[in-house]
């Protein structure tokens, strides 16, 4: 009976020991371990995640009392660059990743949804080496409704020193991204990230003030069950992906899930797969979403997961942009999906080079 209990309390002492190790694996440790080096460029690359998270714990920590906090809600009456009218968080939350890499040494610039231009940090810039590529909220349309939104974050090598702003150095395809990921602000707060060697998800402990390790090297499923667009664009569609949404409507084993936010809408398909689509449309034949940073962080994502990320008929990862706010057709998800909707438009250009 004695040897029976001291095996039991080896085996709780070591399931105690398990647990306290993945309790302590911090991001900046998990950084590390994934650049296999203590060099000063792997020591800034986990400043530059660590920084990143804590813009995720200062806004977390803003949605959670944003219907208790005057001023936290609502428009603020201007309209950004993209046309749209900014939600009083949008500019919180951008300001906030400004906020935390000045006297970062880290980040010289940042290119957000929010800001015409780049905003330089002049005081980092013989330093830093890198450009942060951000949306600093997406899916503010979730805001008032309490539901998800996120932020979605690339790193990138600046290679320029452009004086106008132009930031001709950033118009470079989805594979020159060193590093990408969001933050998905749910029932718990999360940050998925990738220095490209897998993907890998953390959640914020409150009480611990720190993302700590939940999921490693996640895969995206080959196919999935979901099919995540918003068919109130259907009448707006090429007839290519009419075609595709009518083949998913008769046939079995297609489940609709669309949130309205991209963050969300792509977490769910990353874990459970499936294909999130959010094509041309008559009012935006380009697509909705931008390319710099929103489709190309994910994109840079859902390869690592081994998924893809197409336009429809091109890696998004290829695409190479003409300027900052380009947006572009996101078709991404399962290898599989993703090739089930690329070959209806393949078919249909097929049509039409025969007639
Ligand atoms: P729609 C949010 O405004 C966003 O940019 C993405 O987060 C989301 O996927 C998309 O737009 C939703 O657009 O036209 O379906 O409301």
């Amino acid at each position: 009976m004695a040897n029976a209990q001291n095996e039991q309390s080896l085996e709780d002492r070591l399931a105690e020991a398990q647990a306290l190790d993945r309790d302590c694996t911090t991001l900046s440790r998990h950084v590390l371990q994934q650049l296999q080096s203590f060099s000063p460029d792997a020591q800034d690359i986990s400043a530059l995640m660590n920084r990143i998270a804590l813009a995720g714990k200062f806004i977390a920590r803003r949605l959670t009392r944003a219907g208790l906090v005057e001023d936290a809600l609502g428009f603020t009456g201007s309209v950004n660059v993209q046309g749209e009218s900014v939600k009083k968080m949008d500019i919180f939350a951008n300001d906030v990743f400004i906020s935390v890499f000045k006297q970062s040494g880290l980040v010289c610039r940042l290119a957000s949804e929010e800001m015409e231009k780049p905003y330089y940090i002049p005081e980092n810039c013989p330093i830093g080496r890198y450009t942060l590529v951000y949306d600093p909220i997406d899916g503010s349309s979730n805001l008032d409704t309490n539901l998800n939104v996120g932020s979605i974050f690339s790193i990138r090598q600046q290679e320029g020193t452009d004086e106008d702003g132009t930031a001709l150095d950033l118009l470079q395809h989805g594979r020159k991204q060193i590093a990408a990921g969001y933050i998905l602000y749910g029932p718990s707060t999360m940050l998925v990230y990738s220095l490209g060697t897998g993907v890998h998800a953390f959640t914020l402990d409150p009480s611990l003030g720190e993302f700590i390790l939940a999921n490693e090297n996640i895969t995206v499923p080959e196919k999935g069950p979901i099919y995540s667009v918003n068919e109130g664009n259907f009448w707006q569609w090429d007839d290519s992906l009419r075609d595709y949404i009518r083949y998913v409507h008769r046939h079995e084993g297609y489940t609709a899930r669309y949130g309205g936010a991209l963050v969300g809408d792509f977490h769910r398909i990353l874990f459970t797969g499936g294909v999130f689509l959010y094509p041309g449309t008559i009012k935006k034949p380009e697509g909705k979403l931008r390319l710099l940073y929103e489709s190309a962080p994910l994109a840079y994502l859902i390869e690592q997961a081994g998924g893809r990320a197409s336009t429809g008929t091109q890696d998004i990862m290829d695409v190479v942009p003409e300027e900052l706010h380009q947006r572009t057709p996101l078709i991404i998800g399962s290898k599989e999906d993703v090739a089930l909707v690329e070959s209806f438009i393949k078919e249909q250009s097929r049509q039409v080079t025969n007639t």
